[in-house]
């Protein structure tokens, strides 16, 4: 059996990584490549109940506990969802990933970056491809209140954390070009689906998975 392919978006709050993990799923589903979507923090029971800590919970954890408990939760998320569905031979996609831990904690709230650095090295999985989905404070703004909902711990922190966990997400791109595709996420829906495609076809397509009928061409 194939191995399965492993693909995360990130971004900052707003960027559209939710919308287009579905239209991916959908696009890939159609041409008869099996699928999981996941998210994090979560994505199995255990990381579930530390996403309600890290989430919704009222304590002031310290930067290097915090991002503790995210890598926690996405050990547990690999043991228990995404490798076996990689070994099945799925292809898993995933609503944010170490790459997360690195902008916020590290970016956003000065968590050790080699700490960061170190712990993605221990956890012995990484993508193979990452689409980083970069999108202006304004445009995320107006996006977050047309979804509504109340915000979490995250969202409520102010505009120059969010400033530097998107400094943080374009560097993170920048340093792993074989890796991450950095995309415009401004323009509407069906651009950054499109966009995305391309890049999916471009670095995961044809030359590399030509055991997979359907996986010839982009065709949206
Ligand atoms: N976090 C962390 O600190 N460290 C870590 O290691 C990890 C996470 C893994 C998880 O929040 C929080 O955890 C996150 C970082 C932190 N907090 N923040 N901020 P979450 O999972 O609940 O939420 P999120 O990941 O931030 O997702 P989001 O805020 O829902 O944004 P999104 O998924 O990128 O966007 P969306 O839901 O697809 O779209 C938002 C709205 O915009 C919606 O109404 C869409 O219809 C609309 N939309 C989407 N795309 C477009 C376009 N292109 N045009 C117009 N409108 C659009």
């Amino acid at each position: 059996m194939t191995a399965g392919r492993f693909i995360t978006l990130e971004g900052g709050e707003g960027a559209g990584k939710t919308t287009q993990s579905v239209l991916l799923a959908e696009a890939l589903m159609a041409r008869g490549v099996p699928v999981l979507r996941t998210r994090e923090p979560g994505g199995s029971p255990g990381a579930e109940l530390l996403r309600g800590i890290l989430l919704g919970g009222t304590v002031d954890w310290s930067a290097r506990a915090e991002t503790l408990l995210h890598f926690a939760a996405r050990a547990e998320h690999v043991a228990k969802t995404i490798q076996p569905a990689l070994e099945a031979g799925t292809w898993v996609i995933c609503d944010r990933f170490f790459d997360s831990t690195m902008a916020y904690q590290g970016y956003g709230q000065g968590a050790d970056r080699g700490f960061i650095a170190e712990q993605t090295r221990l956890l012995g999985v990484a993508p193979a491809l990452t689409l980083v989905l970069d999108v202006g404070e304004a445009v995320a703004v107006q996006r977050m209140r047309q979804r509504g909902g109340d915000a979490d711990r995250y969202e409520r922190l102010d505009a120059a954390f969010h400033d530097r966990v998107r400094r943080g997400f374009r560097e993170i791109a920048a340093a792993a070009p074989e890796r991450c595709v950095l995309l415009d996420a401004s323009g509407d829906i069906q651009a950054v689906h499109t966009a995305i495609m391309t890049a999916v076809w471009t670095r995961l397509g044809p030359d590399q998975s030509t055991d997979r009928p359907g996986l010839h061409q982009p065709q949206t």
